[in-house]
């Protein structure tokens, strides 16, 4: 069976950081589709695979040609492109089947499909296996539970060409204890976090190792931290893993703000060399807190817990989100941009609040008549939403687009570097990698050279961190770099 594995294009925004991947490095995209790699690798090993990531190539005819089976995987942000891919690959007469996010959260609003599976892959795909071999595949498979992911198998590497991307993913756990009125990680994934075992974790690590990369690694977990006990656990085994590769891998991942308070776990993770956690801070206003349910940031010092990860070596790229009901729009907008700046919050993803389909929020919000029908956009950085906030849509966008385009002013932008700098303990594990030095090297010409409104500042921060703090030097160069983009993705909304 020939089974063309499909990953639709998604927007230029925000997370692409497409503007600097083009302008400092030779790869496509941020990372790979780590779904389509794990259900590659639930699929028979008799079968012919290819997996084509519209976002660092072209899906051609020849591949629609080659096809007898076509999986596609997508988000919602990715439901156009995965729209006029199903319809060209019915055209052509090829038996599709789709899932992922953007079909488990509402497969009935896309169309030519010929199966569906809704939910995790791993209880439902041998039963839609079983049945095409028996020649009675059904249209929809929604998965009733939440698997574990003891048999979860090692994402295929070889589907990918390691040069296109910056970074690889691994998953360690998915759902997540707490319960935000907006968040669909609850609905997709559970309440109940399930991980995998440190030695398969391990495994993955390791597989991961031999396939020949080395650098950076997303562990794509929602909130690692999930399950404090298991986590530490398996940091443990990574400690171990890690000393004896000498560091290959600088990871990333996601995590709730209560790692603060855990401090064994914060010197167990900048151990296992964690160096950025994206946080989900999303407010300053503590109605607006108590509004989303997120109990986890109520009655406690954002900034001073900012600060305590940054003092573990940790860089803290923050969630914010503006549009609650209790946001107060004379004020709302001003805060945030000054919690940004004190924190040194470099990387904020500052988003308007979208009803994602069957979250809390989306329930109670269709019930007060305020949900925008339609595919729901998945995205929430581009300056629009689809709920009718209580401020009104006008003022709303208005101050959205206030922030975005002064936190990413360069002025704004490396003085926030600083803020951050000032707190950050430097990891010291792993050296520079020659790919960091090229971009190093581009980043004088490109930043410091070419740059005129911010090559004063970039130089400014070369020559202190330089002569001050050597070891924080490399944050410095890869946050500037990453500005470039973030500065780019602003100036849509001046
Ligand atoms: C890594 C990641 C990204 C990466 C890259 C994506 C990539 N190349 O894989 C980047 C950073 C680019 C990204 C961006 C965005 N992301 Co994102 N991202 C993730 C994250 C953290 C991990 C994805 C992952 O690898 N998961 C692990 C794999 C194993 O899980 P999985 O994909 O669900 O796959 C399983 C099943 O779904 C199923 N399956 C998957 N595909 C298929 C296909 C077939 C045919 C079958 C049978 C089964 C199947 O089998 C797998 C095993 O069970 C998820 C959260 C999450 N928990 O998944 C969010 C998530 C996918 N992202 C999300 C969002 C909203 C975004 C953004 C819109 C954010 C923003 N506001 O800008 C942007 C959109 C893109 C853009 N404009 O740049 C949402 C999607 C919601 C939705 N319903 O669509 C998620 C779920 C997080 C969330 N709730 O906020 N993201
Ligand atoms: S902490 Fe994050 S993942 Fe967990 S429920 Fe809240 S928004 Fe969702």
């Amino acid at each position: 069976m020939n089974t063309l594995l499909v990953y639709p294009k998604y927007p230029n925004t925000f997370w692409s950081f497409k503007y600097s991947l083009e302008q400092f490095t030779s790869e496509k995209a941020s990372f790979p589709p780590l779904g389509l790699m794990t259900v590659g690798a639930m699929l028979p090993k008799d079968w012919n695979l290819k997996l084509v990531d519209m976002n660092v190539g072209e899906l051609t005819d020849t591949h629609v040609e080659w096809a007898d089976l076509v999986f596609v995987s997508a988000m919602l942000a990715q439901a156009q492109s995965a729209q006029d891919v199903i319809r060209r690959c019915k055209k052509a007469g090829k038996r599709i089947v789709v899932g992922g996010p953007a079909f488990t959260a509402c497969h009935e609003k896309f169309s030519g499909f010929d199966h569906v599976v809704s939910g995790e892959a791993e209880d439902i795909l041998p039963l839609f296996l079983g049945d095409l071999e028996k020649g009675s595949a059904k249209k929809i498979y929604a998965s009733s539970g939440k698997p574990s992911l003891a048999g979860t198998p090692v994402p295929l590497w070889p589907l990918i060409n390691f040069a296109d991307y910056s970074t690889m993913p691994l998953q360690f756990s998915r759902g997540c204890p707490f319960n935000c009125e907006f968040c669909d990680i609850i609905v997709m994934y559970g309440r109940r976090q399930r991980a995998k075992t440190p030695g398969q974790m391990i495994r993955e690590f390791q597989s991961l190792y031999e396939a020949g990369w080395k650098g950076s690694v997303f562990v794509v977990d929602d909130n690692l931290i999930g399950n404090i006990k298991k986590v530490k656990e398996m940091l443990r085994w990574l400690i171990a893993w890690q000393k004896r590769h000498n560091y290959p891998f600088k990871l990333i991942t996601e995590a709730s703000v209560n790692l603060a308070d855990d401090e064994e776990l914060l010197k167990l993770m900048a151990e296992a060399n964690f160096h950025e956690v994206f946080v989900g801070i999303e407010t300053v206003s503590e109605g607006s807190l108590e509004e989303c349910g997120k109990s986890q940031n109520l009655k406690r010092n954002l900034v001073e817990a900012v600060r305590t990860i940054h003092r573990h070596g940790l860089q803290v790229m923050g969630g914010f989100i503006l549009g609650f009901d209790s946001d107060d729009p004379e004020r709302i907008f001003d805060d945030l941009i000054d919690f940004i700046q004190e924190t040194g919050v470099v990387i904020a993803m500052v988003g308007i609040l979208n009803a994602l389909p069957e979250t809390r929020l989306w329930h109670r919000l269709k019930k007060e008549g305020r949900v925008i029908e339609g595919i729901s956009r998945g995205e929430n950085t581009d300056g629009d939403t689809n709920i009718l906030p209580l401020m009104g849509k006008e003022k709303l966008i208005r101050g959205y687009k206030k922030v975005i385009t002064a936190i990413y002013s360069p002025r704004m932008y490396y003085a926030r570097i600083d803020a951050m700098l000032k707190y950050l303990r430097p990891v010291s594990h792993g050296r520079i990698s020659i790919r960091e030095l090229k971009i190093l090297l581009k980043s004088l010409w490109k930043i410091g050279i070419l740059a005129k409104n911010r090559r004063f500042l970039f130089w400014k921060l070369f020559g202190k961190t330089l002569l001050l703090s050597k070891s924080r030097f490399p944050a410095a160069i890869k946050l500037a770099v990453f500005g470039e983009h973030l500065q780019q993705f602003a100036k849509r909304f001046e």
